[in-house]
């Protein structure tokens, strides 16, 4: 792939070893070691059951034996050692995989071993970090990989494989392509068109050609702001009064016995959250401890913490008890989280088993209102169908084909506000050489989205995000 100037930011090619699987229950572990030396490094504490030495095995081949102590002879493990010799393998780099029992102490141990031997631990992304400076992937593609493999909808999953397969890099190097003509026809109408004929024709051939670039850094931003959900999942937040019931709908919504219920206000002293799978999205539904009133006050801790909530949620829940009176407080507490939530918002009218003759009116949508019994399960059916609705058309919005992080759509708003500017400039009279350097700078700035000219300092960050192992 790339050749570029990446390749000259030191990389030390000395072994790293790390564990690529989660600590914790699970029979098998599987320990990664990439680097120059990973050959003789595992060579140095393997014993093949076939009796040949690891260092003269085949590439791409799998061996059954044992991690010794080689200082003792100890068996520590019997394990699989899998051969991958450079280029072919996910670094660029000799790589050696050991499959081990997943016990700490065997991990610890052949992680140790590896160490004296002569590799040293992997940093978090390090080995993501490694197939980048050999050129197994560029920038944007590495970070695809990690939001792949922390993906918590199925649409994030999509979206992130594909960008891992070159998309969101293709679309980024048509831009790169589109500031390259820039670039090359302002050179061109600065030494070859007479003055009077270049003035004319080239004012509006780079307003089109700067218009096109916006425009199409423009389709790539679009939809940033609605990735979240995509990303993270969604969250529904169950606010209202204490007592109001929420506890109980939450479980009923969550379908299990997640929340502590009981008639004694205050029970949720914090937030509960609970997240389920439903429709290829991860679902985080969060019980708040609710909006607390005292000899005719309501504590302001409980309406913070309702607040925050609301803002935080793509789907609210007010929760309002039918059984008992509303107070004049309440109803402003509660008419000012509707205000916030807009939308988003649904108010849910609950105990009507036990209800009150008349309900609080409020200025919301008429398909906003629900009534149910959380502790009957009425109703619930309806709620949760315009829940889905909602959810739904969260998603329908947020269809781009691309997944932007932080810093990729940062980038992309700069060169879009520098070509907006040049744009600007061309309005006051044209000045050729600034124009041309200015393209160049913007075309820095591109290479630094794909990573053909970043600094360490920029690669550590991005690789920072990622777990030991990746
Ligand atoms: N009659 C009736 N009582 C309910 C209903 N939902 C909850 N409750 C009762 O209201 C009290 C408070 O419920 P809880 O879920 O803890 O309220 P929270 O403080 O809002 O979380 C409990 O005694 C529940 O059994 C309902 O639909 N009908
Ligand atoms: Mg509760």
């Amino acid at each position: 792939m790339h050749h570029n100037k990446h390749q000259l930011i030191h990389s030390d090619q000395q072994a790293i070893v790390a564990l690529c699987t989660p600590r914790g229950s699970g029979a098998i572990a599987l320990i990664r070691i990439s680097g120059n030396n990973a050959l003789p490094v595992t060579s140095s504490l393997a014993h093949l059951s076939s009796e040949q030495a690891l260092i003269d095995a085949p590439t791409h081949t799998i061996h059954h034996g044992f991690v010794v102590d080689p200082a003792t002879s100890e068996r520590i493990d019997e394990v699989l050692f899998l051969i991958m010799r450079a280029p072919r393998t996910f670094t660029g780099e000799d790589t050696v995989e050991i499959t081990a029992h997943n016990n700490p102490f065997i991990i610890e141990r052949i992680i140790d071993l590896a160490v004296q031997a002569g590799a040293r631990a992997a940093r978090p992304g390090e080995f993501t970090k490694r197939a980048f400076q050999h050129g197994k992937m560029d920038l944007v593609q590495a970070e695809a990989l990690n939001d792949m493999i922390h993906a918590q909808t199925e649409l994030a999953l999509k979206q992130s494989q594909a960008q891992m397969s070159g998309t969101l890099s293709r679309a980024l190097a048509g831009v790169e392509l589109q500031l390259v003509g820039l670039l090359g026809y302002v050179e061109a109408s600065f030494e070859f068109l007479d003055e009077e004929q270049r003035d004319l024709d080239f004012i509006a051939a780079i307003r089109d050609r700067t218009t096109a670039i916006c425009d199409a850094i423009k389709v790539l931003k679009q939809h940033f702001a609605l990735q979240k959900q995509v990303k993270q999942g969604v969250r529904v937040a169950l606010v209202g009064s204490v007592n109001a019931g929420k506890s109980t709908l939450f479980n009923a919504l969550v379908g299990e016995e997640r929340a502590i219920v009981t008639d004694i206000p205050g029970t949720t002293r914090d937030s509960v959250e609970a997240s389920v799978y439903r429709q290829g999205a991860f679902w985080q539904f969060i019980d708040t401890a609710g909006i607390r009133q005292t000899n005719d006050l309501v504590e302001q801790k409980g309406i913070d913490r309702s607040f925050a909530a609301v803002q935080e949620a793509d789907v609210v829940l007010l929760v309002i008890d039918a059984a008992r009176h509303m107070t004049e407080q309440e109803a402003v507490v509660y008419n000012e989280l509707l205000q916030l939530a807009g939308d988003k918002a649904l108010v849910v009218f609950n105990k009507i088993d036990a209800v009150l003759s008349s309900l609080p009116v409020f200025s919301v949508s008429q398909d906003q209102i629900f009534h149910v019994s959380a502790k009957n399960n009425e109703g619930l059916t309806a709620l949760q169908t315009a829940v889905e609705v909602l959810v739904q058309a969260l998603f329908a919005e947020a269809k781009s084909p691309y997944l932007l992080n932080q810093r990729q759509f940062k980038l992309l708003t700069e060169i879009q506000v520098d070509l907006e500017g040049i744009a600007k400039t061309f309005a006051d009279g044209v000045h050729y050489e600034l124009l041309a350097y200015h393209v160049k700078e913007l075309l820095e700035k591109v290479s630094e989205l794909t990573g053909k000219n970043v600094t360490e300092h920029v690669l550590d960050m991005v690789f920072g995000e990622f777990c030991v192992g990746k």
